[in-house]
C-alpha cells in the first residue's frame, strides 16, 4: 500500500447537470427545451422516461447542498438551463429562472463550495432549434448573448465557468446519429452543427470575458484514451486519426484556430460551411482545459468507414460497467499527460469521471457500491501519477452527485455517489460517497 497525496488546495467536486437533476420542466415561465420535446416525443427514450421530475433538484436545492456539505466537497459542477433563463433563446430574461441560480449560488458559497457552472449542458431552447439549432449559425450569436448576460447577473460570485459540456458528444449524438435531442442524422447536419458550436465557443468566450474579465473559462471537452488495437502501422494510424477526431475537434479551433487533420481526405470544409475569418472567431484562450472522461477508446482501421477510415474495435480486456464502457484507469493519466504533452501544459480540471452500477439501499438501507469505490480509487490514484509527472491538475469532479435522468438511457443507468429513489425521491448517501468525504479530509488515500 502506497499513500496517494494531492497538492493542498486541490477541488473535489461532483457534478451534474439541468436537464438530469432539475425536473420543474414548466416551472416558473421556462421555456420548452429539445430535451422536453424529444423525451415526451414516444419512443425515443427507454420506457419513455424523461426529466419532468428528474431528482426535483429545482424545489431540493437546500437538501442537496448540505448533502455536498456532509461529504466535503470543495467545488460543485452544474449547469445552467439556458430556456429557463431565456424561455425562446433571446431576449428578455427570466427573472425566476434566475432566481434559482442565485439561491443555488449563494447557498454553495455559504457552504465554501466553489460554483462551476457549465452554460450549455444540452438543453437547448425549442424555439432556436425551429430555427435550425446549432446547425444556424446565427445561433453562436445568441448564445454569446446570453453568455454575456450569465456572466452580468451571475459574474460577481462566480471565478470559474465552462462554456460547454462535451461538444463532440451534443452534436455526434444529436446530429449524426440521432439517439440523442433533436434527433437529426447524417454527417451534413453534423458538420455544419460541430462549425456553430466551435463559433458559439470563441463568441461566448469573447462576450464573457468582455463583461467579466476575472471569471475562469474553460469547456468541459468529452476525452477518451485511444489506443490501436493491435500494433499494426494501420490501426496506429486510424487509432490517431480517431483521437483527433473525438479528443481534439472543438479544442483545436479555440487553442490553435484550426481544425485537427482527422479526416482521410482533408476537413470537410464545404459541408461545414466554414467561411473566411472563421477560425480566428473560434480562438478562445482557455484559463483551463476541462476533461471528462471515462473509459478508453481500442481503435481499429476501418476502410469502409468514408470520413475516418477508423472505428472502435479490437478486444476489451477490463471488467464492463453497466454502460457497457470498460474500467481502465490508466485511460484518465494517460490522457491528462497527452493533452499536457499537446497543448504545453495547460491547467486541467476532471470535470467528470464516473461509472454506473445500479446499486441499491440493503434491508438496513445501505448502499454497498465497492465497484464505484474501486473505480475512482484506481483513476483517482491516475491523477495523482499524472500529477507528480508535470501536469496541472487542479480539480477532480465525481460525476455524479446523485443517480440521475442519463438520457436516452432513461434512469436506468445509476452514476450518483448518492442513491436517489425515483419513486420518493428519497436521497440516500452510498458507501462510495462515504469513502470519497473520507478521502477529501484526507486529501488523499492508501492505494
Ligand atoms: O450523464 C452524462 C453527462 O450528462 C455527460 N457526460 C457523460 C455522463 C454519463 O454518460
Amino acid at each position: 500500500m502506497a499513500q496517494v497525496a494531492f497538492p493542498s488546495g486541490f477541488l473535489w467536486g461532483a457534478a451534474t447537470s439541468s436537464y438530469q437533476i432539475e425536473g420543474a420542466w414548466k416551472e416558473d415561465q421556462k421555456g420548452e427545451s429539445i430535451w422536453d420535446r424529444f423525451t415526451h416525443t414516444p419512443g425515443k427514450v427507454d420506457r419513455d422516461e424523461n426529466g419532468d421530475v428528474a431528482c426535483d433538484h429545482y424545489h431540493q436545492l437546500f437538501e442537496d447542498v448540505a448533502l455536498m456539505k456532509e461529504i466535503g466537497l470543495t467545488s460543485y459542477r452544474f449547469s445552467i438551463s439556458w430556456p429557463r433563463i431565456q424561455p425562446t433563446g433571446k431576449g428578455k430574461l427570466n427573472r425566476a429562472g434566475l432566481d434559482f441560480y442565485d439561491r443555488l449560488i449563494d447557498e454553495l458559497l455559504m457552504a465554501d463550495i466553489r460554483p462551476l457552472p457549465t452554460l450549455y449542458h444540452w438543453d437547448l431552447p425549442q424555439a432556436l432549434e425551429d430555427t435550425g439549432g446549432w446547425e444556424n449559425r446565427d445561433v453562436a450569436g445568441c448564445f454569446a448573448d446570453y453568455a454575456a448576460e450569465i456572466a452580468k447577473a451571475l459574474g460577481d460570485r462566480l471565478s470559474v465557468c465552462t462554456i460547454f459540456n462535451e461538444p463532440w458528444i451534443f452534436t455526434a449524438l444529436g446530429y449524426l446519429s440521432g439517439t440523442h435531442a433533436p434527433g437529426k442524422q447524417g454527417f451534413g447536419h453534423f458538420a455544419r452543427a460541430a462549425h456553430t458550436v466551435c463559433l458559439a465557443q470563441g463568441d461566448a468566450f469573447r462576450a464573457m470575458k468582455a463583461a467579466k474579465p476575472r471569471i475562469e473559462l474553460g469547456t468541459a471537452f468529452s476525452m477518451s484514451h485511444c489506443e490501436p488495437a493491435s500494433d499494426t502501422g494501420s490501426d496506429r494510424e486510424a487509432a490517431e486519426r480517431y483521437h483527433r477526431f473525438i479528443n481534439a475537434f472543438f479544442l483545436e479551433p479555440a487553442l490553435l484556430g484550426r481544425y485537427p487533420d482527422a479526416f482521410l481526405s482533408g476537413l470537410p470544409a464545404q459541408e461545414m460551411e466554414i467561411k473566411p475569418g472563421d477560425l480566428l472567431r473560434c480562438r478562445a484562450d482557455f484559463d483551463f482545459i476541462g476533461i471528462n472522461l471515462y473509459t478508453r477508446t481500442l481503435v481499429a482501421a476501418a476502410p469502409d468507414n468514408p470520413h475516418l477510415g477508423a472505428e472502435p474495435g479490437g478486444r476489451r480486456e477490463g471488467p464492463l460497467t453497466d454502460m457497457g464502457w470498460e474500467v481502465w484507469p490508466s485511460a484518465l493519466h494517460d490522457m491528462i499527460m497527452r493533452i499536457t504533452r499537446d497543448y504545453n501544459a495547460p491547467v486541467i480540471e476532471v470535470t467528470e469521471n464516473g461509472c454506473a452500477y445500479a446499486d441499491g439501499p440493503d434491508k438496513f438501507g445501505r448502499v454497498k457500491d465497492d465497484q464505484r469505490i474501486e473505480y475512482h480509487r484506481g483513476y483517482i490514484a491516475g491523477v495523482a501519477r499524472a500529477i507528480e509527472q508535470g501536469a496541472r491538475v487542479r480539480a477532480y469532479h465525481a460525476w455524479s452527485l446523485m443517480d440521475n435522468f442519463e438520457w436516452a438511457h432513461g434512469y436506468s443507468k445509476r452514476f450518483g455517489l448518492i442513491h436517489v429513489d425515483f419513486e420518493t425521491l428519497e436521497r440516500r448517501l452510498k458507501d462510495s460517497a462515504r469513502w470519497y468525504a473520507q478521502l477529501i479530509r484526507r486529501n488523499g488515500f492508501e492505494y
